[in-house]
C-alpha cells in the first residue's frame, strides 16, 4: 500500500497551514490524530519553502521540530524530518527520526551527506534547482522529464559513491520547486520514467499552486485537497511508494481506490 506521509509544518509561515501547529502539543495531537486517520509516517518541518519565505536559523528550526519529534517518536510515530540543515537532520535522527527529507537533496548543506550516510537513515533526495527567492530566475527546461530525471540520477550516483546505500534512498521530483504547472503534470505524466531508477518515489502534490489553477474555487483548501486526493491515487495507480498530504482522511479514500483498481486488476478480487 502506498505510503502517506502527513505533513506537519512547524511554521508560522507555510503557505497553507502556516502557524496552526507551532505550539508543540497543538503540533503532537494534529499529528496523533493524522495518525489515527491511516498517515503512515509524519513529516515534521520548521522551515516553510514556499517562494519568497525567509530562511529560518538553524537554531531557531530545531527548536522548533526537535520536541516534537522526540514526543512523536516516544509515541511509537515513525518519524521524518522536513529539512534542508545538516545539524537539524543530525539532531532529529538522535532524537529518533527515521527518514531526512531534504527538498534540496542534499545539495543545500554541503554536510548533509555525511549526516544521512554515517546514520544510514533513508533520505529523500527531491529535485532541487536552487532556493525559490528573487534571486533565482525561474528555471528553465528543454527537457523537463529528461532533466529532473538526469538531475536526481546524478545526485544518487554521487551519494552511492560516498556510500550511501542505494536501499536508503527514495527519489521525489519536487513538484512546484522550480517547476511551472505545465512542469508539473508532464513530470507526473512521466513517472514510469523516474520510477525506471529502480528507487521509491515519493510525490508532494497537497495543496499546491498548480492544483489551485485547475479547479474553479482552487484558492479554497478543501477544493486543493480533493484535487491532492486525486493526484494520490492516479500517482498510486503508477506505483509510487508515497504521497506527502496535509489532508489525511481524504487521501486514504483515494489510496484505497487505487489499491482495489490494482487488486481488480490482478483478477484477485
Ligand atoms: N514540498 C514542500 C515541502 N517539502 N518534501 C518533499 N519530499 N516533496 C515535496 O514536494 C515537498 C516537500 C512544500 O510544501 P508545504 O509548504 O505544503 O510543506
Amino acid at each position: 500500500m502506498t505510503q502517506i506521509l502527513g505533513i506537519l509544518n512547524v511554521t508560522p509561515d507555510s503557505f497553507s497551514d502556516g502557524g496552526l501547529w507551532l505550539d508543540r502539543e497543538a503540533a503532537v495531537r494534529h499529528a496523533l490524530g493524522m495518525v489515527a486517520r491511516g498517515a503512515d509516517i509524519i513529516d515534521v518541518g520548521g522551515e516553510s519553502t514556499r517562494p519568497g519565505a525567509q530562511r529560518v536559523a538553524v537554531s531557531e528550526e530545531k527548536r522548533r521540530v526537535l520536541p516534537v519529534v522526540r514526543e512523536l517518536v516516544d509515541k511509537g510515530v515513525t518519524v521524518s524530518v522536513d529539512t534542508m540543515n545538516a545539524a537539524t537532520a543530525a539532531a532529529a535522527l538522535d532524537a529518533g527520526a527515521a527518514i531526512v527529507n531534504d527538498v534540496s537533496g542534499g545539495l543545500a548543506d554541503p554536510e548533509m551527506d555525511d549526516v544521512v550516510i554515517e546514520s544510514g537513515a533513508r533520505f529523500v533526495v527531491m529535485h532541487w534547482r536552487a532556493h525559490l527567492d528573487k534571486t533565482h530566475p525561474p528555471a528553465r527546461y528543454d527537457d523537463v522529464v529528461a532533466e529532473v530525471v538526469g538531475e536526481i540520477e546524478y545526485r544518487v550516483a554521487e551519494l552511492i559513491v560516498k556510500g550511501a546505500h542505494p536501499d536508503r534512498l527514495i527519489v521525489d521530483p519536487g513538484l512546484g520547486f522550480s517547476k511551472n504547472a505545465d512542469h508539473n503534470w508532464t513530470v507526473l505524466a512521466h513517472l514510469d520514467r523516474l520510477a525506471a531508477l529502480g528507487l521509491p518515489v515519493l510525490i508532494g502534490a497537497s495543496r499546491k499552486r498548480f492544483l489551485g489553477e485547475l479547479v474553479p474555487g482552487g484558492a479554497q483548501l478543501g477544493e486543493r485537497d480533493l484535487a491532492s486526493a486525486v493526484v494520490a491515487a492516479l500517482a498510486a495507480h503508477e506505483g509510487v511508494w508515497g504521497v506527502r498530504v496535509h489532508d489525511v482522511s481524504t487521501t486514504r479514500t483515494a489510496l484505497e481506490v487505487a489499491a482495489a483498481w490494482n487488486r481488480g486488476k490482478d483478477g484477485r478480487r
